[in-house]
């Protein structure tokens, strides 16, 4: 495919592509900005084919994002709230010379460069011919995920992904020349991340919320031209607690697409309530964002189904070897499907079956064909959008000499969805030492909220600590 952002100056040079308060750049000048920027990159990026960003979501990283691509590089988006030595992990694996961060960003990583967006406006420069294709299989973004077994993997995402992505959700949500898209989400995400990617496909107007706050993204929603919005359940709850109950959005707001995580029924009934147009969906890093989603027209009748597949993805319920059951794995099969795993060449495979991909999501398809999304196959706990694995936060505890035995669960929790808990043994335990341990090494929301202390550990005859025995007692245990 031609240069997408060469080709959205060529086609609609005057259209806003992106607002940031009350900055605005329209698709011209973003392409002439976004040239001197990889002009700059040109001289201190390097031969590696890689680079680190460590974003927010404001027109300075969407520039730099911009620039990377059009170097012909690519992005490895690193999740800002990680901790020093997480980071570290992922520059390491990715094989990054050159990091970018924001001002804000204060730690020093393991890196040979280390920018700020705004060293990038200034200094030598370079010139330099824009990439003049963005070719189909090229890996344009790396995002980590971490899985039940072993360490974060970086997913590989390629153009031809994203654009059948994009695709795939304006056959769903329609497409207009005057739509404007709230991003609050973290661009570090794919849930982001896409919507930039959609902006230029369609010539759309992104709006970029820096820090989401639900009051400030309301009072966009009802004073501004807003269409649409994607939200985690979390950013849900927080826009209906801050919403008046006789307000509405703005008139031509027509969809908040709503994924990464499950929602309960009664924040649904609450938001139909408010006449908000949800579009509930379902999808992964590795699917480029929303495979599944629910059609407006349904949003009533299948209240709690994330919908049926996109167009260009097919969606079976089947057991681990792929065989159809009624209620088992949800397997994917589509055109946005991640190339694999970087550095881990037999890890994609190892999930996919005669070109399906097994997405460790348990699930069933009503009599229509609606999906219903019933809970994840292992331990994973999902956070507020964010994904835990008790396995990462229990190796990292096990490095403390005091600690003997430690097993993290996920509990319900009103704000986040679920948390992480922890229960320990060991000798001269301090709670105050676990956390403050806890919040160095690792993402905050990832720190256990509560330690429990016990007695009696539970094993399998084979020496396995029997979680689910934890689980239950959970309650019952003295924090
Ligand atoms: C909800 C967010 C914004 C909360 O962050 P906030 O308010 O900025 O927090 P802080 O002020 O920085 O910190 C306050 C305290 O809260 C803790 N904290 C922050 N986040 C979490 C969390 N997730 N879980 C638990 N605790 C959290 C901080 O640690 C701090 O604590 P203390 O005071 O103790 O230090 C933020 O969490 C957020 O941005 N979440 C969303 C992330 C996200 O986008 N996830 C989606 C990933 N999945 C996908 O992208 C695939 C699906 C997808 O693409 C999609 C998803 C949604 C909509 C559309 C799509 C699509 O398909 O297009
Ligand atoms: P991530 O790898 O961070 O993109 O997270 C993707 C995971 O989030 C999926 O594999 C699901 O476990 C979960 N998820 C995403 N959307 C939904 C949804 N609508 N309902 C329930 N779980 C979801
Ligand atoms: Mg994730
Ligand atoms: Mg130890």
């Amino acid at each position: 495919m031609e240069n997408w952002l060469i080709k959205r100056a060529q086609l609609t040079p005057n259209r806003v592509a992106v607002q940031e308060k009350g900055q605005q750049l329209t698709f011209q000048e973003v392409a002439d900005r976004t040239k001197k920027i990889a002009e700059r990159l040109t001289v201190v990026a390097g031969t590696k084919p890689r680079i680190a960003l460590i974003v927010t979501n404001t027109i300075a990283s969407y520039l730099t994002i911009m620039a990377v691509q059009q170097l012909g590089k690519t992005i490895v988006f690193i999740n800002r709230r990680l901790s020093v030595d997480e980071i570290n992990y992922q520059l390491t694996d990715a094989d990054i010379s050159l990091l970018i961060t924001d001002e804000d960003y204060q730690h020093q990583l393991n890196v040979d460069k280390q920018l700020t967006f705004n060293a990038l406006s200034t200094g030598r420069s370079s010139r330099l011919d824009l990439v003049e294709n963005f070719p189909d299989d090229a890996v344009t973004s790396i995002m980590y995920t971490s899985g039940t077994t072993g360490k974060p993997k970086g997913v590989m995402q390629t153009f031809n992904n994203h654009f059948f992505s994009a695709m795939g959700s304006a056959l769903n949500l329609g497409l207009t020349a005057d739509d404007a898209w709230l991003t609050a989400v973290p661009i570090f995400h794919i849930s982001g991340f896409s919507i930039l990617m959609r902006g230029l496909i369609y010539g759309m107007r992104v709006v970029l919320l820096p820090k989401f706050n639900a009051h400030q993204a309301n009072e966009l929603l009802v004073n501004s031209h807003i269409t649409t919005m994607s939200v985690v359940p979390v950013m849900l709850k927080q826009l209906l607690n801050d919403l008046p109950e006789n307000v509405s959005y703005n008139s031509g707001f027509r969809t908040m697409l709503l994924g990464g995580g499950p929602t309960d029924r009664a924040t649904l009934k609450r938001a139909q309530a408010h006449h908000i147009p949800i579009i509930q969906s379902y999808g992964m890093t590795e699917t480029a964002s929303q495979v599944i989603a629910l059609d407006a027209e349904y949003a009533d009748e299948k209240l709690g189904s994330v919908g049926k597949p996109l167009f260009p993805v097919s969606l079976k319920i089947a057991d681990h070897l792929g065989v159809p059951v009624r209620m088992g794995n949800i397997w994917i099969k589509s055109p946005t499907l991640t190339t694999g795993y970087l550095n881990q060449p037999n890890k994609l495979a190892e999930k996919c079956h005669d070109g399906w991909f097994n997405t460790e999501d348990f699930g069933y398809l009503d009599d229509d064909g609606f999906l219903f999304v019933q809970g994840r196959e292992g331990d994973m706990i999902s956070s507020g959008g964010e994904n835990i694995f008790p396995d990462e936060i229990e190796s990292v505890y096990l490095k403390l000499s005091e600690i003997d035995n430690i097993v993290v669960v996920g509990v319900p929790d009103e704000q986040w969805g679920r948390v992480p808990v922890a229960i320990v043994a060991g000798s001269e335990l301090s709670l105050a030492n676990l956390k403050a341990y806890g919040r160095e090494k690792l993402a905050h929301y990832k720190v256990p909220k509560r330690f429990y202390f016990a007695n009696d550990w539970h094993r399998t005859a084979s020496g396995k600590t029997q979680r689910i025995k934890f689980i239950a007692e959970i309650t019952r245990l003295k924090e």
